[in-house]
């Protein structure tokens, strides 16, 4: 078939043949991998396929525009941005077949993996959190004075997400480096654009959040290098967003299996046309600068490189299951601090006590940043935060827009490159729309490629203070059960200090829960200096052989009024202050010597920590118990507002009888 001349296309004279050249060899090598990959998945040796043919000008162009040290977000139809960033072929290949030698130990599959060596993130399945994670890691940038940009990448229907959203809204607001890559390719899976969107570009968009953006043919390579350079080096010197719509059209289906009979012949061939590859190509013929023996020659060599590389993946080792490393690869390992309470003790509330360890860990910690909503000037809802902004600035003590999984991922971004933050949710409630990123993102990172993730999130949380369904609940639960999150839950000042200060040290992800009807009603000679109260050890409140009574936050200490009250004889109490990891020891130790065993919660039961620990003790210590293993928590209802109701509703009324069942039993 003719061609019509490539030369309107292709801006190519400013640039060096060799230059030229080598872009093109950069360009080819995607589109070779692609198609060896699809010979393969015919042939049943790989399982899983999602071609970028037809989008390679993008990542590579792109790549190449960017320095080494920038890192770059891509998405599944990205392998020129892996290829371009010259990883070794070999280990692309044991990572899509599961090895040892990929990036995640055959913990996760294909572009799902990030690699610090490399600087590129890779992508999680759903898809839009990646976008607020490089708002995260260009904040850094920003506050480092590095002039530097991250590139994030997304398809047009993942703009249909809250997170894309979220993510250009926080970039904006905070003019954070970064570059905002959509890659509109005409279908999300099976949906056409005109059913994704209602507007004409998504560059669009970018006016509603005050931000620049431009279109770019994602199928002219040069266009795209030489676009991208240009605004790149700009946005080096003015940090700020920058909104790129690339067009391109994705010629093969979502992934191989589901092919492309909802899609036009018309569209396929329009595009077809555009072939980004043989269009380069066509063009470097044209001008002289490659000729077809040349062009043969460089594809028998990336042909021979492909060979080679799996080859060695071929030799590569499977992984073999090894529950230990397994369990032991969930967690960064951490190590506790100062556990010693020597320095001058003052009384103070629960509510100083958390501010007080804030402070302390802001002062240990040049590099760790609070975000929150209205936590600057106003010093959060319950002033936690007071004074802060003067102390430490505001580029350290960030209000942030009501975005609860952009910020989430934020904090992600900011550990992948050395920092630390601490969330604050300003209710625990409020966690729901920030729950994508804390259990799929930032739990489960460490494991898949072994990046820690160096975020605490507070959460102020639970009822008896009037406050209705949607500031009252105990949602820890909802995350006691997410392996690679630890669950901390205070009930007195003295630990919710050295339990905050122990999460904020710990380079894992942490949530902190303080119990608001605590804040001002504990209070206790609490150590000014610097202690942890070291995470996954429980607490012997009380010690006694008559019965074993387990609880946790404000439950605990509504369980030390009653006994105090009502005279109790001789009950062992545990505190158990962590949640995740829960320290088996202590309650197996005590149900083993008292033989009668309640859990009591503020959560209701169904699901809740209380059901966990009756399971658990059910099964290590059946042959000790005297009396079932009891639980007491709350209504199966949400929480109701009116003090009445409330108080029905709250397991407390109902210790004492409870206490009374277990011991005559
Ligand atoms: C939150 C979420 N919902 C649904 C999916 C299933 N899914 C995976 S890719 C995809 C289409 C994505 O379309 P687009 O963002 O345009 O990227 P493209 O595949 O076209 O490159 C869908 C629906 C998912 N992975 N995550």
């Amino acid at each position: 078939m003719d061609h019509p001349s490539t030369e309107m296309f292709f801006a190519s004279e400013a640039y060096s043949q060799e230059f030229l050249i080598d872009l093109y060899k950069k360009l080819l090598k995607p589109r070779l991998v692609e198609e060896k990959m699809l010979i393969l998945l015919r042939q049943g040796k790989i399982s899983k396929w999602f071609a970028g043919i037809g989008q390679e000008a993008i990542s590579v162009g792109l790549t190449a525009a960017l320095q080494e040290d920038e890192y770059i977000l891509p998405m599944h139809r990205n392998l020129g941005v892996f290829i371009t960033r010259n990883i070794p072929l070999h280990r692309l290949f044991s990572q899509w077949q599961g090895k040892m030698n990929g990036f995640t130990k055959g913990r996760d599959r294909s572009f799902h993996f990030g690699t610090q060596e490399y600087k590129i993130i890779g992508m999680i399945s759903h898809l839009g959190p990646q976008l607020g994670v490089a708002d995260g890691i260009a904040l850094a940038n920003k506050l480092r004075n590095e002039k530097s940009l991250t590139a994030v990448f997304t398809g047009e229907g993942g703009t249909s997400e809250g997170d894309f959203h979220e993510a250009l809204n926080i970039a904006s607001v905070w003019a954070l480096p970064v570059l905002f890559c959509i890659e509109n390719n005409g279908y999300g899976l099976s949906t056409p654009k005109n059913e994704q969107y209602h507007c004409e570009h998504l560059a669009d968009r970018a006016k509603g959040y005050g931000m620049e953006s431009h279109i770019i043919d994602g199928n002219n390579l040069l266009e795209v290098y030489s676009k991208i350079s240009d605004i790149a080096s700009d946005i080096r010197e003015n940090p700020r967003p920058v909104l790129i719509e690339f067009k391109t059209f994705r010629m093969r289906g979502h992934e191989e299996a589901s092919g492309t009979a909802y899609v036009p012949d018309s569209l396929l061939a329009h595009w077809g046309e555009k072939d980004p590859v043989l269009r380069y190509e066509q063009h470097l013929l044209e001008r002289g600068i490659l000729n077809n023996e040349w062009a043969a020659h460089i594809k028998w060599e990336i042909k021979q490189e492909i060979e080679e590389h799996l080859s060695i993946a071929a030799n590569d080792n499977p992984p073999v299951f090894t529950e230990s490393t397994e369990l032991n690869e969930v967690f960064q390992k951490s190590h506790n601090q100062t556990l010693e309470i020597s320095s001058e003790k003052q009384e103070i509330r629960f509510i100083d006590a958390v501010s007080n360890a804030l402070k302390i860990g802001m002062r240990q910690h040049p590099n760790l940043v609070l975000m929150g909503q209205d936590i600057a000037g106003y010093g959060g809802v319950f002033k936690i935060t007071s004074g802060f902004l003067e102390e430490f600035g505001k580029h350290r003590v960030r209000n942030t827009p009501i975005c609860e999984s952009g910020i989430i991922e934020v904090a992600a971004g900011l550990s992948i490159v050395g920092m630390k933050a601490v969330v604050e949710m300003q209710f625990a409630d409020f966690v729901s729309s920030g729950f994508n990123p804390i259990v799929n993102y930032i739990a489960k990172q460490y494991y898949r490629w072994g990046q820690n993730a160096d975020v605490v999130i507070r959460m102020p949380c639970g009822a008896g203070v009037g406050a209705g369904p949607f500031h009252s609940q105990s949602n820890e639960a909802w995350f006691t059960k997410v392996p690679g999150l630890k669950v901390v839950y205070p009930s007195n000042a003295s630990d919710a200090k050295g339990l905050l200060l122990a999460a904020i040290n710990d380079p894992n992800p942490v949530l902190y829960f303080e119990h608001k009807a605590l804040y001002r009603t504990q209070k206790e000679a609490v150590a000014m200096g610097e202690y942890e109260v070291e995470i996954g050890k429980a607490a012997i409140v009380r010690p006694g052989t008559r019965l074993t009574i387990i609880s946790y936050g404000a439950a605990l200490q509504e369980v030390l009024k009653i006994i105090e009250k009502e005279n109790i004889e001789d009950p062992e109490v545990i505190d158990l202050r962590s949640l995740q990891p829960l320290d088996k020891e202590s309650i197996f130790t005590s149900v083993k010597k008292t033989g009668r065993v309640i859990i009591v919660t503020e959560d209701s039961l169904f699901g809740s920590m209380a059901s966990e620990i009756a399971a658990q003790i059910s099964e290590n210590c059946f042959e000790f118990l005297d009396a079932p293993v009891m639980r007491l928590g709350s209504l199966e209802t949400p929480i109701p507002f009116s003090p009445a109701l409330e108080s029905g509703y709250l397991p407390y009324q109902k210790i004492q009888q409870k206490l009374k069942e277990l011991i005559e039993y």
